[in-house]
């Protein structure tokens, strides 16, 4: 028996590991060359992630790396509204990362299939937003705030903290009156964790599980990997697969990755690996 995640007009099948698509709807991630954003070079690498195989897109109008600034909420209404309904026909499920309820209002209404939110619905208005709806909800652990959470991270035992915190969500959630099929959780790899509590929590993912939620990863091109193979962003793919296989090995279910065709290629022989039945 496997398990299975609601998203929105999709029910994901979760016994095999599925690859979500990030896509920066930002001006840096994707400029016209006079500086402003272009939806349709956004489409172009949208189509290309779902020909490459990605099984969700991940949406999000503002950066939350650690030390981005935020951004005003009409702007981000701008960027990721139109990619919805541009989407909406791929039949794929979409994702918006975002933490205002605002913007989860109006991309439910505009057609998102689930909620991402780094801030785990905490902002006062969020639950209530979810609530009434059938989106997928993924639920992140982070210490601190993107613009300052890496200067000093601190936890008594950072696999029990995290472990807590995604409980108490849950438990929240819950009372909340949300259906546990909706929840998929994140321990927030880079959001508020040292290089080494972000291995220790990679290493010990079994031991961090809340009943059987499934997890989401994120570990694409992140710092975590940087800090140990000395590479800039763009030149982190055979890290980035690395963790991504572990993680997929300690429990993972969903991996959030800027390179799909190459991950996609990774799960599937890991998959073969573990297929007793391929001889
Ligand atoms: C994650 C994320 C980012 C992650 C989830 C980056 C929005 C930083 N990382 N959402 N978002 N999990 N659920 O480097 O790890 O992609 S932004």
């Amino acid at each position: 028996m496997s398990t299975s995640l609601q998203c929105g007009r999709f029910e994901l099948d979760l016994g095999r590991p599925l690859v979500m698509g990030i896509l920066n709807v930002t001006p840096d991630s994707f400029s016209d060359g006079t500086g402003e954003l272009s939806i349709n070079r956004v489409l172009e690498r949208a189509h290309r992630m779902v020909e490459d195989g990605a099984d969700l897109l991940d949406i999000g109008g503002e950066s939350t790396r650690p030390g981005a600034h935020p951004v005003p909420l009409q702007e981000e209404l701008d960027r990721v509204l139109p990619l919805l309904e541009a989407l909406h026909d791929l039949q794929i499920p979409l994702s918006v990362d975002t933490f205002k309820p605002e913007v989860m209002k109006a991309a439910l209404h505009a057609g998102a299939d689930m909620i991402n939110d780094i801030r785990a619905l905490r902002e006062p208005g969020a639950l209530e937003v979810v609530r009434n709806s059938q989106c997928g909800l993924c639920i992140m652990h982070m210490q601190g705030e993107p613009r300052t959470m890496q200067a000093n991270p601190h936890y008594d035992d950072v696999v029990a903290d995290v472990r807590t915190f995604l409980a108490q969500r849950v438990s929240d959630l819950l009372q909340a009156g949300i259906a546990r099929e909706r929840v998929v959780l994140d321990p927030g790899f880079g959001f508020g964790k040292t290089v080494g509590q972000n291995y220790l929590m990679l290493r010990r993912l079994d031991q961090m599980r809340v009943d059987d939620y499934p997890w989401l990863l994120g570990f694409s091109r992140k710092s975590m990997l940087g800090h140990i193979v000395g590479r800039e962003p763009r030149d982190r793919l055979a890290a980035s697969l690395a963790a991504a296989l572990y993680g997929l090995e300690m429990g993972g279910h969903i991996l959030r990755v800027h390179d799909v065709a190459e991950t996609v290629d990774a799960v599937k022989i890991w998959q073969t690996i573990k297929d007793e039945s391929f001889v």
